[in-house]
């Protein structure tokens, strides 16, 4: 996510962290940097000459302040004026109505489909409502019947509408809600490959008919600043009430996120980071910056890792550590816990400095290749292998090493470093996993 933005930062940041004081030369060696970095990562031309003119103005105007270093101010103001440009503060969505309508807009192939799906999983498991999903693009054949299959295997709601009129599906979908107790209705809308003028018909007859709570614009941040003028375009017609920044885990430039807000004044509510149904999160402009910036985003962190973490299991893993009866498959356990937090690569961005780390680690290895390795190393092992790693001689070894398409050094290298572990969460601090509160 946004990999080449942070490293442009991170260079600027490395100029910043250079003993002495910051004279006003320095700034605007800093400003050209930060100028070439937006620019490259596709934010629009007029949002980096404002960002520009606003950083420059702040940092000359900060440097009577005693309590930070001139660096730190300068840190600080790239910080908050990058947060004003993600949109200041993350925006919830209103619910009015029972059920609430919320319709999900955007061009084809943006994600609305998968978003809705995610969506609704957001709305059952955090906020307790009871979704119920409707697909409403009749000109696509396979539309409707990929959102139904998408909702059944994740257990949503989804209203089989008898019509192939878009109003008609969603009237039904209202009166399947009512029947059923669910309090949302998601519209899963059509896509078109350009805005044209039918698309737009059918989509302000919904906003019409149904008076909808939510109107999100589903973008791919793939478009870079070119989302700029799809949503512009949109917000002229319906007036959106916020958008969705999807793939953001293939967007290594981050120009859309930054270009959304400034230029339509509408916020991004939500971000989706992955196919997987769980990879949507609240988009909290502060924390983004902190990402963009290298500095880390450990309360997203720790929040994961709260809701995803079972506390009982982390309670019985401890004892494991402490008894040293920790085997490979209890490490398996554990790496499937984390991979319900997301990707690996994800999750180092949220490291202070990880990423600045990773970049710095010439012929590093992807983090989430490593991880497959790994899952397929221990794939191949038999179980009385995985609970007695020190049985794994020469030949075993040889048929791991064929059997999960890896070599004999990497079972080496693997066998060594869960070892170097087990001795290493022998001497964890009594506070240990429990302790923590996860
Ligand atoms: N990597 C990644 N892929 C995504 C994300 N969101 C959606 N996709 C993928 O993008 C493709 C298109 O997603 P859909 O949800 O079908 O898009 P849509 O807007 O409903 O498309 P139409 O119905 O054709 O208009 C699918 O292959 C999804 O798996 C995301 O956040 N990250
Ligand atoms: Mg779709």
């Amino acid at each position: 996510m946004f990999n080449n933005l942070i490293n442009g930062f991170n260079k600027i940041l490395d100029r910043l962290k250079k003993p002495g004081t910051v004279r006003e030369r320095d700034i605007e060696a800093v400003l050209d940097d930060l100028k070439i970095s937006l620019l490259e990562a596709d934010v629009h031309y007029d949002v980096v000459n404002q960002f520009l003119s606003t950083v420059r103005e702040k940092s000359l105007g900060a440097q009577v302040h005693k309590a930070l270093s001139p660096s730190q101010q300068i840190l600080k103001i790239i910080h908050e004026e990058l947060t004003t440009l993600l949109g200041s503060k993350s925006v919830g969505l209103s619910f009015k109505g029972t059920p609430s309508v919320i319709m999900l807009v955007g061009l084809q192939g943006s994600g609305k489909t998968t978003t809705a799906i995610k969506l609704a999983k957001y709305f059952k498991e955090q906020l307790k409502r009871k979704p119920v999903v409707v697909g409403v693009d009749f000109n696509r054949p396979a539309a409707v019947e990929q959102l139904k299959i998408l909702a059944e295997s994740n257990g949503i709601d989804v209203c089989n509408a008898k019509t192939r009129n878009a109003p008609k599906a969603v009237k039904e979908a209202k009166e399947l809600a009512a029947k059923n107790g669910n309090d949302t209705v998601i519209i899963d809308t059509a896509g078109r490959l350009h805005i044209d003028k039918e698309l737009m018909d059918e989509l302000k007859e919904l906003k019409n008919d149904f008076n909808p709570s939510e109107i999100l614009l589903v973008a791919d941040s793939m478009l870079g600043q070119d989302a700029v003028n799809v949503a512009r375009e949109f917000d002229g017609l319906l007036d959106l009430s916020g958008f969705i920044l999807t793939k953001l885990d293939s967007d290594t430039r981050g120009g859309a996120a930054l270009s959304l807000f400034n230029t339509t004044g509408k916020p991004i509510k939500f971000m989706g980071f992955g196919e997987k149904v769980s990879e949507l999160e609240v988009f909290h402009p502060d924390r983004i910056a902190s990402r963009i910036l290298d500095l880390g985003d450990m309360m997203t962190l720790i929040e994961k890792a709260e809701s995803h973490f079972d506390k009982e299991e982390a309670i019985k893993l401890e004892k494991k550590l402490r008894k040293n009866t920790f085997d490979i498959d209890d490490f398996k356990d554990q790496l499937k816990q984390i991979k319900k937090l997301g990707s690996l690569s994800g999750l180092m961005s949220m490291i202070p400095g990880a990423s600045g780390m990773m970049g710095k680690l010439q012929g590093m290895t992807h983090p989430d290749e490593e991880l497959k390795k790994i899952e397929s190393m221990i794939n191949s092992m038999t179980k009385k292998e995985r609970q007695l790693p020190d049985i794994i001689n020469g030949n075993r070894r040889k048929r791991i090493a064929l059997g999960s398409g890896t070599t004999v050094n990497d079972v080496n290298k693997f066998l060594k470093s869960f070892d170097h572990m087990k001795k290493l969460m022998k001497h964890l601090p009594k506070s240990g996993f429990s302790g923590l509160g996860i």
